[in-house]
């Protein structure tokens, strides 16, 4: 379905194509990673985003010295970004954290211990929390960027061993509202369809998403195919903020933060009114629902809904630059193209209404029929590296078990502890604590003993000040996993070293439902280890602690075995061969052996090694070419929507009015403040803060106003500007230029500074649904404090 390397490159002129559309070009091709003469090349997956390229490190003499992009990719055709180019420089960094780090009060200096006395110290903690307090008392929060051996074996301990289910993780704050929407609208998580989409799409719908920022070879893509085919492609960019995304746009719609419910309804509306919707395909396969109790409703009562949503009313809600022609215009190209493919993340997901935002994408999709076809496709990109693989698919969330099982459901939760062996009845019945649910109970002294893992809440937390008291608090134990010292071991009791990507083995899942593997290459630094080997050693002192040989058996099978390789690959097998088999992600075709031989990976579902082999499903749901849609097949229809979650087998079209945010701006706080990232940085630069290029680049947070706004105020460029909210204040130089819309400011979150780091003032409303905070929306207001000032780059323990 992808294009070969040779076609690709035909058809590129990359750079005067991208300078035509004035774009800086953030794509560095692997000729310029070769000049390092590296004299060995390994193969892996990049650390960093959901796009999953493949990469190659370089070695000289052993050490890393260079990425590059691998020419033949079917992902990335042989282009990185520069994080991905740059990220062997984290191998050897000064300041990775290298023995484990301890100290009793929070108002201690740490000191170093052994590994024997850190993990009986974390086994000491965990069990006397759950002796006195409860398995309630403790808690695991992970990341989307961990292996999914990691969150499995994590989750396993937490689950069975300590009969928790307060395992959490970052993808709250990412891609809940995704999961929420594929759940509600599909009846099962993650895209139907793949990149190989873009190829052999003619109209792009993207909404929310910088994606030439956020995933810039996907996006180099969509440019491509924008720019070989200028008049046949349609790009629709839908943002409050003009982003570098936008620059390959036919039309960029710019509306109020939070109205874009009313707009994706006004283009039903148009959909419907002008009859550009499929009739065969919503006859055969949809339904209309509505409310909490998904009552079935009829098209006409969907079209009575509608009628509020008339292009002229939505302009009125939208404002901006959005009128009922340009609503008309959309919808049109949207619904008439051959193939239409929908993008979008956090200016969705990160939303109080972010299930409802993605099911109106949804709808769109299954009004026109604009799935499952080729260059069809309703697709969510997931953010970081594996929050699909390990946390979505690996059981890494309060609510979910391994294999896309709800712990609600007693058989799918009895079918676990089967397979694990463990008496029934030891996984609880309830789900944990969400994020925000979790953190609060930290805040309450509730939660005693609390493991973070390979994330920074300290940082990425909304109003973080709020919930950094509570890790602050003497009473809760806090132990950490990092590479690095961060805004969250400042808080901690026990900091704990691990290994980084290439020093250890493990599986990432990326987006489009691949998992790569990235296998040990070098040893990790000083005392630093896998965490597979940490939860292990951890759960076998606790199950002496606690004198429990049910926490013992969780880790088992793993007793023993040798942790660069031996050790992932049997949790792996478990995992693989027990959890997914017979569920919709299932990967028991993809083996250690199989992804080893495969460079590009395998996409589930691939029950099979014969279909791993050939690299697993392009497109789920569609006869011949998704193995489960032949075998789950009850009809001779061409589609099969067997998602585990709608038991009539029929995609549901949402009924969802608009809902403006948890927090509209006033005459006290007049702005629009929204937060996102740039194309250098990644999260709290924890890592990208230390690989100098990146820095150097970016040294410090800005906040983006509208000239018209900074006219307006007496705002000029690089003048210190006070952004302050109901929560607290943030000090930032400004940058002056027609990003934003008026009344909006935008400010990036990567930053680490007291005075600039964002979340000191955001707002922790979440979805009801998906319980995923609203980051991209809250109230604030701002003011010229001077002039420009000298700014200095800040990342913990390192000071420039
Ligand atoms: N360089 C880099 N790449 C990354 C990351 C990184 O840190 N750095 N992180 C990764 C992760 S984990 C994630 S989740 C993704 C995030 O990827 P994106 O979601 O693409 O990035 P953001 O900058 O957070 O937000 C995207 C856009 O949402 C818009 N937005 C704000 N409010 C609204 C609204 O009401 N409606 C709509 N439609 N849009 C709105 C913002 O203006 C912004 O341009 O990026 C991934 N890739
Ligand atoms: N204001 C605002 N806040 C946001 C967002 C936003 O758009 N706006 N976006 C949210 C989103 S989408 C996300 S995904 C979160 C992300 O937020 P975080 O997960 O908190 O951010 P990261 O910097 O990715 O944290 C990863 C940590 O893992 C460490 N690390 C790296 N490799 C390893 C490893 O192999 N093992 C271990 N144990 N540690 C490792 C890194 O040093 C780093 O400290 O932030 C959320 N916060
Ligand atoms: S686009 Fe994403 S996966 Fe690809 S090199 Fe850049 S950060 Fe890595
Ligand atoms: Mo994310």
């Amino acid at each position: 379905m992808a294009l070969t390397r040779r076609e690709f490159l035909k058809r590129t002129a990359a750079l005067t194509a991208a300078s035509l559309v004035g774009m800086k070009l953030p794509f560095v091709l692997d000729q310029e990673a070769q000049a390092a003469d590296a004299d060995k090349w390994v193969r892996g997956v990049c650390r960093f985003c959901g796009v999953g390229c493949r990469v190659e490190l370089g070695l000289k003499n052993g050490k890393p010295v260079a990425i590059r992009g691998v020419p033949d990719s079917r992902t990335n055709y042989g282009f990185l970004c520069m994080k991905g180019m740059l990220f062997y420089q984290i191998m050897n960094h000064p300041e990775r954290l290298k023995k484990p780090l301890y100290r009793a009060s929070k108002k201690d200096k740490f000191k170093e211990i052994s590994w024997e006395e850190a993990l009986d110290i974390a086994a000491e903690k965990f069990a006397q929390a759950v002796k006195n307090y409860g398995p309630n008392s403790v808690a695991y929060y992970g990341s989307g960027q961990a292996l999914t051996e990691e969150t499995y074996l994590f989750q396993k301990v937490m689950r069975a061993g300590l009969r928790t289910n307060n395992v959490e993780g970052n993808p709250r704050l990412c891609m809940a509202s995704a999961v929420g929407g594929y759940l509600t609208s599909f009846g099962a998580d993650e895209p139907i369809g793949s990149y190989a989409d873009i190829e052999q799409a003619f109209c792009f719908f993207i909404i929310g998403s910088n994606m030439a920022e956020a995933h810039p070879v996907l996006f180099r893509r969509v440019m491509r195919r924008k720019l070989d085919n200028p008049k046949e492609v349609f790009v629709i960019n839908a943002d409050p903020r003009v982003s570098p995304t936008s620059r390959i746009a036919d039309v960029h719609l710019q509306f109020k933060p939070g109205t874009d419910l009313a707009l994706l309804n006004a283009m039903a509306y148009v959909i419907v009114e002008e009859k550009l919707y499929d009739e065969n395909f919503i006859k055969n396969y949809c339904v209309f629902r509505v409310g909490k109790n998904k009552k079935k409703v009829s098209f006409e009562e969907y079209k009575k809904f509608l009628a509020a949503y008339t292009p002229e009313r939505a302009a009125e809600i939208c404002g901006g630059n959005i009128t009922p022609d340009i609503i008309r215009l959309v919808a049109r190209k949207f619904a008439t193209s051959p193939a239409t493919m929908s993008f979008w993340t956090m200016g969705l997901n990160q939303r109080i209404r972010g299930v409802w935002a993605n099911n109106l994408v949804h709808n769109l999709h299954l009004l026109t029929g604009q799935l499952c076809r080729p260059g069809a496709d309703s697709f969510s990109l997931t953010g970081q590296p594996n929050a699909c693989g390990g946390v979505r698919e690996g059981g890494g969330l309060c609510h979910i078990l391994p294999g896309h099982r709800p712990v609600k459901v007693d058989k799918l939760r009895h079918q676990v502890e089967d397979l694990w062996g463990v008496p029934r009845g030891r996984i609880p019945a309830k789900p944990g604590y969400h994020t925000i649910a979790m953190f609060s109970a930290v805040n309450e002294g509730k939660i005693k003993a609390i493991w973070i893992n390979c994330t920074s809440p300290a940082q990425s937390l909304p109003h973080v000040d709020k919930y950094r008291k509570g890790m602050a608090r003497e009473d809760v134990f806090l132990v950490v996993t990092d590479i690095f010292p961060t805004k969250t071991t400042e808080l901690a009791n026990l900091v704990l070293p691990t290994a980084f990507h290439f020093e250890k083995t493990g599986v990432y899942g990326c987006t489009e439902r691949r998992s790569q593997i990235t296998v040990k290459t070098i040893d990790p630094p000083g005392e630093a280890k896998p965490e597979v080997w940490i939860v292990r050693e951890w759960a076998l002192k606790l199950a002496e602690k606690l004198n429990d040989p049910v926490i013992k058996k969780t880790v088992e099978p793993f007793i023993g075995l040798e942790e660069g390789f031996a050790l992932p690959k049997a949790i792996w097998d478990e995992y693989t061969q027990k959890l997914t088999a017979h569920r919709d992600n299932d990967l028991r075709g993809a083996t250690y052996e199989v992804l080893m031989q495969m460079p590009d990976g395998v996409q589930w579902p691939a029950p099979t090694k014969e279909w791993a082999l050939k690299g697993g499903t392009y497109k789920k749901f569609v006869r011949g070419l998704d193995p489960l849609a032949d075998k789950e097949a009850v009809d001779e229809k061409p589609y099969q929507f067997y998602g585990p979650a709608h038991k009539d087998r029929k995609l549901w079209i949402w009924l969802r009015p608009y809902k403006g945010a948890a927090e509209e701006p006033d005459a006290e706080y007049p702005f629009y403040l929204s937060t996102g990232r740039i194309i250098d940085h990644w999260h709290t630069t924890s890592m990208t803060g230390r690989i100098k290029e990146l820095l150097r680049a970016n040294p410090y947070a800005y906040v983006e106003i509208n000239p018209k706004d900074a006219k307006r105020l007496g705002i000029n460029p690089g003048d210190m500007v006070l952004v302050e909210t109901r929560r607290g204040r943030n000090i930032l130089p400004a940058k002056v230029y027609e990003g934003p819309m008026e009344g909006m400011v935008f400010v990036y979150w990567h930053d680490m500074h007291e005075e600039r780091m964002i979340n000191r003032v955001t707002k922790d409303a979440f979805d009801p649904g998906s319980k995923e905070p609203e980051f991209k929306i809250c109230a604030c207001r701002i003011k010229r404090i001077s002039g420009p000032k000298p700014l200095k780059p800040y990342v913990v323990g390192h000071k420039i």
